[in-house]
């Protein structure tokens, strides 16, 4: 196996023998095949689709298993062999529909017996490609589309759709196997920075459309007496139809990590028995889901293989795999999901360990944010607030991560933190304090809501008469998978410059590539606190 496509790539160089995230090598290989034979489907989809034929099956294929090669989503050996069979399968059925040129062993290769599958997985990955700028850049626009895949399997799973989102995935997919120049490789990958900009509008519009806008949302973190039902992940549907299914039983639903979130919206607050977040990131869910007691139901990454101890209240569902733990299936027929096992185990559960208490302030999505914008330009202009510091992205388990921490208690009272994704709980329970009431943590919600940072930014440049780049406005962004480079490649696409990114660059970003970005964009390294301060012109 060769996997370098997550921060916790191991020596920043690749995991080779299994990942430092648990996953085997049988699998990152079988999910680089994967990866290889939706290449072929998109080659065949994209004829199709200039036919007048395209297969929406394929479509929805190559979505979901984008998305189920991310890190940390699904570990599962057999779920990959079977996709691989229904990978040649739909690109079969494609060719049968029209006539494909073989241009591409993607398109041609198939086979159904395990060790040819294994050998073949062996030879297709990262690595196959010789030259490491072009395998750089080949890998960063696959990692894109795959952050692009996560967002719009949201959006869709709320009827919210954009052909031109779904022919960019494809014709990505595609461009990684020609024999195009790293300059035109690098246009691709700007244009799916400038796709993903669409994807999360277009993911914004699906969960504000559905549940109302986020408002400004006190969340409770303690815990309270009846059994309960913790959440995960970042999918808003699961959690409408578990919070439905829920009601009337003396069944407590809590989120977890990027589920944190979802209590600002409207139409879950109106569930009295969403009774607030439990725990932290996603990396602390070992000690923490041991704690719940309860079940626990996965939505989406980031799972960390679960104890023997807590196992057995682990359910997944949606693109998530993990040999062993129990699965929801997916909805048909336009008929929910049936999370009554879930609810009838809870019921026998106890209530969870108090972890934390009080309270947490979110819900500063741009439409709540832009309700305040008056007050926050009026601090602004008064020099209450001098400096806003973007630290959106991942949280990750390793050391290196406390530098947030420390970073978020260096700043001084007149700054502000505006975030989204994980990332947040380095510092949101800090006790940051206020200015004004305007808190120092704002909290835009998920990783996908790093939209509305966006469009905070850009109200705020329209309100003030300058770029973007000349706000005081700083970015300091940590990233762990796929997502986060999504959200990366989205603000560079918008010209936003100086970023700085930790805790350590991707290894899949080659030297020559890294030039280009910091040519282009100044992306810079974060270091130390003391260092990165005065280099993001932030006074402590
Ligand atoms: Fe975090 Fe995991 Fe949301 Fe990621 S839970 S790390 S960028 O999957 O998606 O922020
Ligand atoms: Fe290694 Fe990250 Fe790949 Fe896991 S996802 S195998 S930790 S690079």
């Amino acid at each position: 196996m060769f996997c370098y496509q997550c921060e916790e790539t191991i020596n920043n160089k690749g995991c080779t023998t299994a990942g430092a995230c648990g996953k085997k090598g049988d699998v990152a290989n079988l999910q680089d095949l994967l990866i290889y034979l939706m290449k072929g489907i998109a080659i065949c989809n994209i004829e199709a689709r200039k036919q007048g034929k395209n297969n929406e099956e394929a479509d929805k294929f190559i979505i979901d298993n984008l998305f189920a090669t991310i890190t940390n989503a699904n570990f599962d050996k057999q779920y990959f062999l079977d996709k691989i069979q229904e990978a040649i399968k739909l690109r079969e059925k494609i060719k049968d529909d029209v006539p494909i040129d073989p241009q591409h062993d993607s398109v041609n290769w198939q086979s159904d017996n395990e060790e040819e599958i294994f050998e073949k997985s062996e030879k297709i990955g990262i690595l196959s490609t010789e030259n490491e700028d072009i395998r750089s850049l080949r890998w960063l626009l696959i990692y894109g589309l795959k952050g692009m895949a996560a967002y719009y399997h949201h959006a869709y799973a709320l009827d919210k759709m954009d052909e031109d989102i779904i022919k960019f995935m494809q014709e990505g997919l595609a461009g990684t196997t020609k024999d195009l120049s790293a300059d035109e490789l690098v246009n691709l990958v700007m244009n799916c920075g400038e796709i993903g900009v669409k994807t999360m509008a277009l993911l914004d519009k699906a969960n504000t459309s559905t549940y109302g806008n986020p408002e400004i949302t006190n969340v409770n973190i303690g815990v309270r007496s009846n059994p309960g039902i913790l959440i995960s992940g970042h999918d808003l549907k699961d959690l409408e139809e578990l919070l439905k299914q829920t009601e009337g039983f003396g069944v407590d639903v809590y989120t977890h990590g990027e589920m944190l979130p979802a209590n600002a919206y409207p139409a879950f607050k109106k569930y009295s028995h969403l009774v607030g977040n439990y725990g932290s990131s996603w990396w602390k869910q070992k000690e923490e889901f041991e704690k719940f007691n309860g079940p626990i139901l996965l939505t989406t990454n980031c799972l960390v293989p679960p104890r023997d101890s807590y196992k057995d209240r682990v359910y997944m569902t949606g693109i998530v795999g993990f040999e062993g733990l129990k699965y929801i299936p997916d909805r048909k027929n336009g008929s929910p999901k049936d999370f009554s096992e879930i609810i009838e185990l809870a019921k026998k559960c106890s209530p969870p360990e108090k972890i934390d208490e009080g309270e947490i302030t979110i819900g500063f999505a741009h439409n709540a944010t832009l309700s305040v914008a008056d007050k926050i330009v009026e601090a602004v202009k008064t020099s209450k607030i001098k400096r806003f510091v973007v630290m959106a992205g991942c949280d990750g388990r390793r050391t290196n991560r406390q530098y947030y921490t420390d970073f978020a208690k260096a700043l001084s009272n007149d700054t502000v933190i505006l975030t989204a994704g994980c990332a947040k709980y380095r510092y949101n329970k800090l006790g940051l304090g206020d200015i004004d009431g305007i808190p120092r943590v704002i909290d835009a919600g998920q990783c996908n809501d790093s939209y509305s940072l966006v469009v905070i930014a850009q109200k705020l440049s329209e309100v003030f008469g300058v770029e973007l780049n000349e706000l005081p406005i700083s970015y300091n962004i940590s990233w762990y998978e796929q997502k986060a480079v999504l959200v990366l490649l989205s603000l560079l696409s918008l010209g936003v410059k100086n970023i700085m990114l930790g805790p350590t660059l991707p290894a899949f970003v080659s030297p020559n590539v890294l030039k280009i970005l910091v040519e282009k964009f100044n992306i810079q390294p974060n270091s130390t606190v003391e260092n990165d301060l005065p280099t993001l012109k932030i006074v402590a």
